[in-house]
């Protein structure tokens, strides 16, 4: 199942996703065959090869897979959906002519298989916000969102005129205790335990009821590796598979949190990101997850916080 053979190129490596998708990959396909890049140095993956690597530039894309005979890409660079407000033309290039440039390597058959995380971000206001199904009214109100939703259909129509195997999840916010987030509107699903360790107190950027589907790292990256390695054919939809997730809301997860530590103070001083999260589905359902490629989430709140809390203390 894991093709030795394979040469997989994570793209956006140094952020809060391709740091642990680099590592648990290098342990199914040893350091050698995974090779990371970003725009800078990655400190915490010193045993995989590393480019620098601007994936808007095409030539240097190109001659980074000549080079390292590359299979299979990971494109995770991006901008998110706080930073992306914050800089909507960029966030616009960046999310769409860095997927084209890596499904065209695929197009012309230099690369065989390609991942791109899509988001809960694709869905918006006018979206049904409890358990929100797969097919259902999509107009998101974030750039981010456009660009996750103009990628979706994309990979779609990459894969149906030129067979391209693309892959795609919807991640909900992802939370992990090995790397930081990088400007989402769930970053505060993070930030809460670094600060509930450090100061006992948090204040969140979002307001105490805001319920939003989050993921364990851990699963998230599982869920990343399967869908990747299960027959082509098991994989009926070619824009992005729901991902459920664990919902709950800041004042949810810091009760949980006191369950630990007692004496963890929340404050809530919403900002622009409200109003990103109030447009976003509350839960969401993955039947087709489940019942196409075999996904199974293994976290709940209560263990989610318990080994963040565990993992962080120690490290
Ligand atoms: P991140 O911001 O933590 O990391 C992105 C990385 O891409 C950074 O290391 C950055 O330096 C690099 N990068 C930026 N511009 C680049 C460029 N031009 N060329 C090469 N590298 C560049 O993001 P993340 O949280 O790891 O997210 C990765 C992907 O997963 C994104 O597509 C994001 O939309 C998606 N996603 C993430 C979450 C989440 O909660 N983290 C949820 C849903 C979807
Ligand atoms: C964000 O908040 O922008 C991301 C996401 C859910 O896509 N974490």
């Amino acid at each position: 199942m894991y093709n030795k053979e394979n040469k997989i190129l994570i793209i956006g490596a140094g952020g809060q996703i391709g740091i642990e998708l680099a590592q648990e990959l290098s342990l199914l396909y040893s350091p050698e065959n995974v090779i990371v890049a970003d725009l800078k140095p990655i400190l915490s993956l010193p045993n995989n090869p590393f480019e620098i690597l601007d994936v808007l530039n095409k030539d240097v894309l190109f001659s980074v897979v000549k080079k390292h005979n590359i299979t299979h890409i990971y494109l995770l660079a991006a901008l998110l959906s706080a930073t992306g407000e914050q800089n909507p033309m960029f966030a616009w290039k960046l999310n769409m002519e860095g997927l084209f440039n890596v499904l065209d390597l695929a197009k012309e058959k230099h690369i065989h298989k390609v991942y791109w995380p899509s988001s809960i971000a694709v869905f918006g206001p006018t979206t049904p916000r409890l358990n929100t199904p797969q097919y259902t009214v999509m107009e998101p109100s974030t750039i981010y969102g456009i660009t996750k939703q103009a990628g979706e259909r994309w990979c779609e129509w990459y894969f149906r005129k030129h067979n391209v195997d693309v892959r795609s999840l919807r991640y909900p916010g992802l939370i992990g205790w090995k790397s930081a987030p990088g400007g989402g509107t769930t970053d505060y699903a993070v930030h809460i335990f670094h600060e509930a360790l450090k100061n006992k107190s948090y204040e969140c950027f979002l307001s105490a009821d805001t319920a939003l589907p989050m993921m364990h790292m851990e699963d998230a990256i599982r869920a990343t590796i399967e869908i990747m390695h299960v027959p082509a054919e098991k994989i009926k939809i070619r824009g992005s598979y729901n991902l459920a997730g664990i919902s709950f809301t800041p004042a949810q997860i810091a009760t949980e949190i006191q369950k630990h530590i007692p004496d963890f103070k929340i404050s809530y001083k919403p900002d622009f990101r409200q109003d990103i999260a109030n447009s976003w589905p509350q839960s969401i359902s993955e039947i087709e997850s489940n019942q196409d490629w075999g996904w199974k989430q293994t976290y709940n709140l209560e263990s989610l916080v318990s080994n963040m809390l565990e993992n962080l203390s120690h490290s």
